[in-house]
C-alpha cells in the first residue's frame, strides 16, 4: 500500500497540488525546502504550525479506517508506505507503517539534532540548547530516511499486490516504488479520482475517492465494512 495526500483529502486536509493546495497564496513546494527555512524560518514555521493545527482538527476518514481493517486481516503480509506527514494513518490505528517523508508531529533541532515527538500545537521552535527547531519532515532536496527507503523498496520487491492511493505520483523516490513492484511481478492498482503520471503504468485504475473505494474493496473481499 502506498498513500499520498489525497487519502487525507476527505478528512478536510489540503493536498499539495489540488485546488486548495496553496497556503496564504504560497506554493507549498516553495515552502517545503531547507532554503525557504534558512531564508524565512518564521513563515515556514507558521506554514507547518497551520498544517499541524489542521491535522490535529482532522479525523481519519473511512479510507483510513479501511486500511486498518486491511492491516488487521493481512497482519505481516501488509505494509503501509505513506508520503503523508499528517499522522492520520497512525491515529486511525495502522502500525505496520513506513513514513517516507517524516511527520508534522516530530521536531528536530538544527543545532544539536535533538529529535522529539511533539503534539503540542504551541511549541516554541527553540530547543533547550538555543538552536532553532525545524519540522521533522523531509524537504525537497533532502534525502529520505535510509531505513524507510530500504524497508519500502524491499516490500515493493516482494509484494504480490500494490494499491497506490491518493498520490499524484510526481515526487521521487516515493513515486518510483510502484514501478519497482510492477517489475518484480506485483499487480498494481491506482486509486485516484484523477489520472496521474502513474495511470498508464499500472495494471488497474479505480477512478474514485479513496474514502469510498477502499471500504468497497474491503467489502468485496469480505473483510467487513469500514464505515
Ligand atoms: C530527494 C514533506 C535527493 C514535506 C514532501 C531538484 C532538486 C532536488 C530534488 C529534486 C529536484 N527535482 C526533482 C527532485 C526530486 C524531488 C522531486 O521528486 N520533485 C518533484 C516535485 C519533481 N524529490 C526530492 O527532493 C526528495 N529528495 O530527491 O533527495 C537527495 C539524495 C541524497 C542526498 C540529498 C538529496 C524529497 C521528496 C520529499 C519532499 N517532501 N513532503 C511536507 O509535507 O511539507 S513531498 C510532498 O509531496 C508530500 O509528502 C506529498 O505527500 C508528496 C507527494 O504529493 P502527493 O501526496 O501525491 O499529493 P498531491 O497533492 O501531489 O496529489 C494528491 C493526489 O490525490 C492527486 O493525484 C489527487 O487527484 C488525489 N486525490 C484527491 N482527492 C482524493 C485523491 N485520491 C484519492 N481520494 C481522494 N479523495
Ligand atoms: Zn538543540
Amino acid at each position: 500500500m502506498l498513500t499520498g495526500a489525497g487519502v487525507s483529502a476527505e478528512s478536510g486536509l489540503a493536498t499539495f497540488r489540488g485546488p486548495d493546495g496553496l497556503w496564504e497564496g504560497r506554493d507549498p513546494m516553495e515552502l517545503a525546502t531547507p532554503k525557504a527555512f534558512d531564508r524565512d524560518p518564521e513563515t515556514v514555521w507558521r506554514f507547518y504550525a497551520a498544517r499541524r493545527a489542521a491535522a490535529a482538527a482532522a479525523l481519519p476518514n473511512p479510507g483510513h479506517r479501511a486500511l486498518v481493517l486491511l492491516e488487521e486481516a493481512l497482519e505481516d503480509r501488509f505494509l503501509l508506505v505513506t508520503q503523508n506527514v499528517d499522522g492520520l494513518h497512525e491515529r486511525a490505528g495502522n502500525r505496520r507503517l513506513v513514513r517516507l517523508h517524516g511527520s508534522l508531529w516530530r521536531l528536530r533541532c538544527t543545532a544539536c539534532g535533538e529529535e522529539r515527538e511533539d503534539l503540542d500545537l504551541e511549541t516554541l521552535p527553540l530547543c533547550e540548547c538555543g538552536g532553532r527547531r525545524r519540522p521533522g519532515v523531509v524537504w525537497f532536496g533532502e534525502a529520505l530516511p535510509t531505513k524507510a527507503v530500504e524497508h519500502a523498496t524491499a516490500a515493493a520487491n516482494e509484494a504480490d499486490v500494490v494499491l497506490v492511493a491518493g498520490t499524484s505520483s510526481m515526487v521521487y523516490p516515493a513515486a518510483g516504488l510502484p514501478e519497482i513492484a510492477r517489475r518484480a511481478g506485483a499487480h498494481t492498482v491506482e486509486i485516484n479520482p484523477e489520472r496521474t503520471d502513474l495511470s498508464d503504468r499500472v495494471h488497474e485504475r479505480i477512478a474514485g475517492p479513496s474514502g469510498t473505494v477502499l471500504p468497497a474493496l474491503l467489502d468485496a473481499a469480505g473483510l467487513g465494512a469500514a464505515r
